[in-house]
């Protein structure tokens, strides 16, 4: 028995209407201080607690695959990404400092059943639309060697709407700011496996 007690839960995570949620963050001071070190670590807790089952439950915690620092009221440039890619191949864990979006390509894409957040309680219709692909340029925190490097990161699809999501939050924007019906000449994501249960559920199998 290996008893894990999360430090942030859904309590610490500002909901829609609270000012902070609005802002513009601040660009984050570098070398980057013990306490930003510190929230971006609880930060990448909070999503691998949410996506432990257990954990999950007990704390009622929603599984997220993506946090920016202005959802817990920090009003700073920071956000964690935890998440698998559309094909649940690769696996993308990263914690960014002062992100910034330095390309991006022509087609749009959005997520087929609309978007969600973790501090947007309601229902809402309609669809987001994204860059299919991005070009990051940010600074990258590795716990493991408390190094901060400055580099690069190409995302497109499913990833790439996921840290599109994170950095609107930085810019004060959510999801809920940008609904649309439809989406002139944008592709959905597709997820191959929820496809194969949808063929399934039509075959009766
Ligand atoms: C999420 N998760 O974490 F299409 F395998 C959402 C919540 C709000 C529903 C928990 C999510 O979308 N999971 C998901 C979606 C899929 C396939 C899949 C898992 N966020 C993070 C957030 O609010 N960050 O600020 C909302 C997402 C909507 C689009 C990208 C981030
Ligand atoms: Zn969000």
């Amino acid at each position: 028995m290996n008893e894990v007690i999360p430090v942030l839960t859904m309590k610490d995570v500002i909901r829609e209407g609270h000012p902070t949620l609005a802002m513009k963050a601040k660009d984050v001071e570098l070398p980057l201080s013990t306490e930003d070190k510190k929230t971006l670590k609880l930060m990448m807790e909070f999503l691998e607690n949410g996506q432990d089952p257990e954990i999950a439950e007990e704390y009622e915690l929603r599984p997220g695959v993506g946090l920016a620092a202005p959802q817990i009221n920090i009003s700073k440039r920071m956000l964690v990404v935890f998440t698998y890619d559309e094909t649940g191949e690769k696996l993308y864990k990263h914690l960014l400092v002062n992100p910034k979006i330095m390309s991006h390509s022509i087609k749009k894409t959005y997520l087929p059943g609309g978007e969600g957040c973790l501090s947007v309680d309601r229902e809402v219709e309609g669809i987001t639309p994204r860059h299919k692909k991005i070009t990051l340029k940010s600074y990258f925190y590795n716990t493991e060697t408390e190094e901060l490097t400055l580099g690069t990161l190409k995302v497109s699809g499913y990833v790439s709407v996921v840290f599109q999501h994170e950095i609107d939050h930085l810019n004060g924007i959510l999801f809920v700011d940008k609904l649309f019906e439809n989406i002139e000449d944008a592709e959905p994501v597709v997820f191959p496996e929820l496809e194969f249960e949808e063929e399934f559920e039509e075959r009766d199998l």
